[in-house]
């Protein structure tokens, strides 16, 4: 009986020798060490055994269960040493690797002409504010001469919500421009006023190379006592200069906004043809790149100045045009179609 158990011991400590994973070893420990293993089978021959035998043989069988289960903790040890030695190997760092070159972010090419518009303005004495892009149909058509069923409203369709309160429903919509920024700053402010407001406006627009349902607006407002149409095209010249440099013609032309009396537009000489005529300027040799005008006297008593003692312009541009013509841009889609090849240019 003896010689049996000292077989076993023999064979399962050499069987564990062999073992040369963990996972190996833990089939190992089963079929020794496991309910249903050599060593609990040999500990239910017992009661089958003469009494007189019983006791020696329970404590020999007892002996080769610690001694299996103390090589067991070694091998195990010994095992999970080996591979988190291999694990560091395999993990290694090669320092002689090229490196890899993390993907870098940048300004959109929109956002950095805003910027560049609104220093343009900031160092001429304009502060640079902004307002609301969900707005009041009263800021954005009512409060700027623009009252319901005027036909200028046609201009500038665009996504209209209700909002609904105690008070009954009131229209609110997504700004068809940043004008209605001009009424919120001067209802809060009293003149002398010198704002530039740039942000995103919406619009019900059939896109083509020139118009975008999204569009990034720059907004002007200067009032005081005697400001004039002299002082609104010195502005404008001044800042076509900063920005397109000398060279570049400059047309203004009489134009109609319900919200200025006079008004006028400005446009610069067509980059693409250099003013000859082409698709992208619609065969003129000019794009236009803002709106403009003396405030209206109405607009200026609705919110409480006295427009025989204040005076003002105010004007509205388009950043993505003005991208346009300083980096030759054939097409404003461009701008948000997400190629990272066209955007990673600028
Ligand atoms: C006029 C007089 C003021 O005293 C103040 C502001 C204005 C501008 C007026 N609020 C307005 O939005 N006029 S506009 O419809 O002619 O747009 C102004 C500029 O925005 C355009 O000259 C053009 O540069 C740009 N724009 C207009 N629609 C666009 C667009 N850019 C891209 N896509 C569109 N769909």
């Amino acid at each position: 009986m003896t010689a049996v158990l000292e077989e076993m011991r023999r064979g399962a400590l050499l069987e564990l020798e062999k073992a040369e994973t963990l996972a190996a070893v833990e089939c190992w420990r089963l079929s020794y060490l496991g309910k249903k293993g050599a060593v609990a089978q040999a500990l239910a021959r017992i009661p089958g055994l003469p009494p007189a035998d019983r006791r020696s043989f329970g404590a020999a069988v007892n002996d080769i269960k610690r001694a299996l289960e103390a090589a067991l903790e070694e091998r195990r040890k010994t095992l999970q040493e080996v591979e988190v030695a291999r694990s560091v190997e395999s993990g290694r760092i090669d320092v002689t690797l090229p490196g890899r070159r993390p993907l870098m972010g940048g300004l959109h090419p929109v956002t950095k002409m805003v910027r560049e518009i609104c220093a343009a303005f900031a160092s001429m004495g304009f502060q640079v504010v902004e307002g609301p892009e969900v707005e009041w149909d009263y800021y954005n058509f009512e409060a700027l001469n623009i009252p319901k069923d005027h036909p200028a409203r046609d201009m500038w369709d665009t996504f209209w919500m209700d909002y609904k309160n105690e008070q009954g429903d009131r229209p609110m919509l997504l700004r068809t421009h940043t004008s209605p920024m001009q009424i919120r700053v001067m209802e809060k402010t009293r003149p002398p006023v010198r704002v530039v407001v740039p942000g995103r406006c919406y619009r019900y627009e059939a896109t083509d190379a020139t118009h975008e349902s999204m569009l990034y607006q720059i907004e002007g407002l200067a009032v005081d006592e005697g400001i004039t149409l002299a002082d609104l095209k010195g502005t404008l010249y001044e800042f076509a200069k900063k920005l397109f440099g000398k060279e570049r013609r400059v047309r203004f032309r009489c134009d109609y906004f319900p919200f200025v009396e006079p008004g006028a537009e400005m446009a610069i000489d067509c980059f693409a043809c250099q003013g000859k005529g082409c698709r992208l300027c619609s065969d003129t040799g000019w794009i236009e790149i803002l709106g403009a005008g003396m405030v209206h006297p109405d607009v200026l008593r609705r919110v409480g100045y006295d427009p025989d003692v204040f005076t003002g312009f105010a004007f509205g541009l388009g950043a993505e045009r003005v991208t346009m013509l300083r980096y030759d841009i054939e097409d404003i889609r461009h701008f948000y179609a997400n190629d990272l090849r066209f955007l990673r240019q600028f």
